[in-house]
């Protein structure tokens, strides 16, 4: 059975035999490779923490009750508000045929356009700088285009943790063809430590950037005069707009390199991601990209062109059904009347949404102050992932009606009036679409655990009991993306490049069957020749202006950049139970340069306060030179749910794009504190729940089922009988439980064990330094067997064995550790990433520690030549 792989945009293709899932050799994504994340999904099929059945209230309901509530009550607000006092909130997660029946329900019949997606914080600047481009949303180029590249030019993109096995071609084409990598993020990434140039760019300097390269084009006789006459406009002002010389922070002689290759080099890929989308002249940023490749007519042809990395599975889906506020089904326009009249005539929808509906933050916005009187989110987490998170908190809570589908259970979910059980991964049918424009089929393999249901059935029962059965007499998918299909074609005499329309004549056996497909079909490329959708078929350049760098603000000095990890995805739902993708990273921290951590007088093991003007969270200090001064970096990942004062998004603020409304993630004004840790702790119970308080935890899932908690405080801790009493809180404890406690004074070790029966359900030990706290196997194996009264004290007492320094997995796939490889480099004088998996295998798999190994080699040999 073949499927797809449901995280990053790459869209790879996987087979599935009994309880293996692999690389699909055949699928032109991957031909067979997979990342770590994606080698690990058959660990992440464990149904014991799924949603099983609808919730109402906090208890289990039936899903006709569930359905009949939603509809009630969101037929009750419209009739009393009007249509749009309802919103729906969905997510690139969603398989197209998902997307199309929400996004059919609120703009065609609902009759409002209240529907936005978690794209919003993803696609949304990419959507506004090609439309604005090319007169549609896209993606002129495809894969192959890296292989036959020779520059590739990542922006703001973190491809060797995000997109691992596109940037694994990336690499092969360094070594088949030479092709140069240069790196464009202010940050040190694994991505940069595999390029030829690492640009540590400034926050914010890309247009600035951009400007320049496209004056150093034009200066050095660059331009291809021919395209930009023949299928382009605006050029002259675009040109006198980016005689710019707005600062980037760039050293002049690696600035100068850059602009000598990418002048030089006709075959450029410029490849870019969330550090150009999630930004206030994000838009801009786009565009500045696009018009360089305008430029110089590196557009759809091979090896060439701007190319926006997608980031979840069906991110690009989300944008063919037009799940954004602003869009239309099928890449129709909400600003063309024709585009609305064949909207309303294809689905018979008299009361189709005439005009844009709330973006994301206005959205939630709009639920706060009460516009917005019930709201259906579905397959996101946003009172995680938004910005101003406790924000969007306080708005559910505030909301009369909130429905929420998902497969487990999430912060938002306890903010819900109704819990809808959403089947996942595995036992959901449908496509996804990728970021070269390939669709490719989701398929069953397994049994949706409980009451769970695909989302496009729960969407469809409630359009049936909101009335609306005609429209959505859907059976299956299949019947769904016929539809969709159909309506790409409708009345299109090519005006729109989306259309798939032979694939509306599918019968159910060949939607089965169906292979990855790219659209236009039969086309990879597109641009080449000009035929711009645009009015009058040219390409637009588009004028940008460099934004001043941020004033300092004395108050908020620092900026705070935030974004992913190699082995986690998003708010951990799927990933954070798994062991093995959290021995690379097994807890969130600040990334901070040493030169800042020194004027802070922190040291490794203390912690950050970090604060900015919507909230304040506490997290340890890792000091990299990764990290530019006056920048710290966090990871999105760790939620209130993993995490016991370092929540992200608690953080970030409402500052948007003002095309796009595409919140800057990426830039919040931050003050930064070092607080000394005043103790360590480490924390193993079978029941895992997350304390809050003023220390720092951070789960982490072990094997069986278990739970650790690393703990590290910075107020002192309670004496005597009181830390006995707040020990046994915090490890669960009930009164009928036995406590155990041992004070090892000359280690100043504190050592709680709390027993049940026969067994240890949870122990703590506390110590000044990380080092003299037990771990791993060690630590697990206290738990293995049933304990007889009397060697209860002997166990706590006994010795357990220290963690040591420090260490983490860096190959998950050969379980290769951090000291294992600095050893195998010092005693072997290895001098490449080859060469150490030669040595001890690690990244001869998956690859997707490459990155790591190469940051290794630059550490350890800079460490060695000082
Ligand atoms: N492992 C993993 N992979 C994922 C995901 C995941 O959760 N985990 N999520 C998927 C999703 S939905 C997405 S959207 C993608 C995101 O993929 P990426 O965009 O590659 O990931 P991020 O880490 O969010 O951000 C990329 C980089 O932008 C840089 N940056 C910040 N500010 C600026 C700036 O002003 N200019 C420039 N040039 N760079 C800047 C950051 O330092 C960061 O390294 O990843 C997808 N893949
Ligand atoms: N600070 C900061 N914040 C960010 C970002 C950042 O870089 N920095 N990045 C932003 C970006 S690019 C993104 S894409 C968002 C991601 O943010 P979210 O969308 O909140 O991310 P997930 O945790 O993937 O949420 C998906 C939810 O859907 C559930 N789910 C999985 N499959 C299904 C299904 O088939 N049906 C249903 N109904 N539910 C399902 C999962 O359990 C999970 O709870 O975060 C954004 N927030
Ligand atoms: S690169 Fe992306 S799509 Fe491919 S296996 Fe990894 S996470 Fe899945
Ligand atoms: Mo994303």
């Amino acid at each position: 059975m073949n499927s797809t792989c449901p995280y990053c945009g790459v869209g790879c293709g996987v087979t599935v035999n009994g309880g293996a899932i692999a690389g699909d050799a055949a699928h032109p994504a991957n031909f067979g490779k997979l990342c770590v994340k994606g080698s690990a999904l058959a660990q992440t099929l464990d149904d014991s923490a799924r949603l099983t059945t609808p919730i109402i209230g906090g208890a289990s309901a039936s899903w006709d009750d569930a359905l009949n509530l939603v509809a009630q009550r969101f037929s009750e607000a419209i009739a009393q508000y009007g249509p749009e006092s309802v919103a729906i909130y969905g997510s690139g997660q969603f398989l197209t045929e998902d997307y199309y029946v929400a996004n059919k329900l609120m703009k065609g019949f609902i009759g409002a356009a209240n529907i936005d997606t978690n794209s919003r914080l993803c696609m949304a600047s990419t959507v506004a700088g090609h439309t604005r481009a090319f007169g549609e949303d896209v993606v002129p180029g495809c894969y192959e285009d890296i292989d036959e590249a020779d520059l590739l030019v990542f922006v703001g993109a973190n491809a060797a943790w995000c997109h691992p096995v596109l940037f694994e071609r990336a690499q092969a084409a360094r070594i088949a063809r030479g092709a140069k990598i240069v790196v464009i993020d202010p940050r040190h990434t694994a991505t940069a430590a595999l390029a030829d140039l690492h640009l540590p760019i400034r926050p914010e300097g890309d247009v600035a950037l951009f400007q320049r390269l496209l004056a150093a084009l034009c200066e050095r006789g660059k331009l291809d005069n021919g395209f930009i006459a023949a299928h382009t406009s605006g050029f002259a002002e675009t040109l006198a707009a980016a005689h710019d010389d707005a600062e980037t922070g760039l050293d002049p002689a690696a600035l100068q390199t850059f602009l000598n290759w990418f002048c030089d080099t006709e075959r450029t890929v410029t490849l870019f991601s969330q550090g150009v989308n999630q930004s206030a002249c994000g838009s801009d940023k786009v565009n500045a990209i696009t018009n360089v490749h305008l430029a110089t007519g590196r557009i759809g042809r091979p090896g060439m062109g701007p190319f926006s990395l997608t980031g979840q599975p069906n991110a690009m889906g989300g944008r063919e059904v037009g799940g954004l506020a602003n869009q239309l089904a099928a890449h129709l326009r909400f600003e063309t009347e024709s585009d609305r009249a064949l909207l309303r005539d294809f689905w018979n929808a008299p009361r189709l949404a005439e005009k844009p509906g709330l973006k994301a933050v206005d959205m939630f916005d709009a639920v706060l102050n009460g516009r917005i009187k019930a709201i259906w989110i579905a397959a996101t987490n946003p009172a995680e992932s938004l910005p101003r998170a406790s924000r969007v908190r306080a708005a559910l809570e505030a909301c009369p009606f909130v429905a929420v589908s998902d497969c487990w259970p999430t912060a938002t979910t306890h903010l819900a009036n109704v819990v809808l059980p959403a089947a996942g991964w595995g036992e959901k049918d449908g496509t996804v679409t990728n970021s070269e424009r390939r669709i490719s089929r989701q398929r069953p393999f397994r049994a949706a655990p409980g009451m769970a249901r695909p989302d496009w059935w729960i969407f469809t029962e409630v359009a049936h009991r909101m009335g609306f059965q005609e429209a959505f007499s859907y059976a299956s998918p299949a019947d769904i993306f016929r539809e969709h299909a159909a309506l790409s074609g409708f009345r299109n005499q090519g005006a729109r490049l989306f259309n798939i329309a032979p694939l509306a004549a599918m019968t159910d056996e060949e939607y089965d069957a169906l292979l990855p497909v790219q659209w236009p079909l039969n086309r990879k490329r597109l641009f080449a020749e000009g035929g711009f959708p645009t009015p009058d078929g040219k390409a637009r350049f588009v004028p940008v202006t460099a934004p001043a760098p941020a004033k300092r603000d004395a108050s908020f000095p620092f900026t705070m950049n935030t974004g992913r990890l190699r082995d986690q995805w998003h708010m951990m739902t799927r990933t954070g139970f798994v062991p093995s993708l959290m021995t690379s990273a097994d807890e969130a921290n600040f990334e901070i340069s040493p030169a800042d951590a020194a004027q802070l007088g922190v040291v490794e093991g203390d912690l950050l306060r970090v604060t900015t003007r919507h909230g304040r969270s506490v997290l340890p200090a890792a000091i990299t030179k990764a990290q530019r001064p006056g920048e710290i970096f966090a990871a999105m990942h760790w939620t209130s749910a993993h995490s016991g004062a370092g929540n992200v998004n608690q953080l970030t603020g409402p500052l948007c794009d003002k095309l796009s409304g595409q919140p800057a993630l990426k830039h919040e004004r931050a003050a930064v504190e070092g607080l000394q840790a005043a103790w360590h702790g480490i924390l193993q119970s079978r029941a895992g729940t997350m304390p809050h308080g003023q220390f720092h935890a951070a789960r982490v899932p072990v094997a069986g089922g278990m739970h650790r908690l690393r703990l590290s405080g910075w107020k002192p801790l309670p004496r005597d009988a009181a830390l006995s009493d707040w020990a046994a809180r915090l490890c669960g404890a009930d009164a009928d439980d036995e406590r155990v406690e041992f004070y090892d004074s000359a280690r100043k070790i504190y050592r709680l064990g709390i027993f049940r029966h026969f067994r240890l359900v949870a122990c703590l030990f506390i110590a000044p330094a990380r080092p003299a706290l037990p771990d791993g196997a060690a630590l697990s194996a206290l738990f293995a067997a049933p304990v007889q009264q009397a060697n209860r004290a002997a166990i706590l007492r006994g010795k357990i064995g220290d963690s040591g320094p420090r260490d983490r997995v860096v190959c998950v796939c050969h379980n290769v550790t951090e000291r294992a490889i600095t050893g195998a480099i010092k005693a072997q004088r290895l001098a490449s990433v080859a060469a150490i998996g030669a040595a001890c295998k690690a990244g001869t798999n998956c690859g997707s520690c490459k990155g790591e190994l190469a940051q290794l080699l630059t550490q350890l040999t800079s460490e060695l030549v000082s």
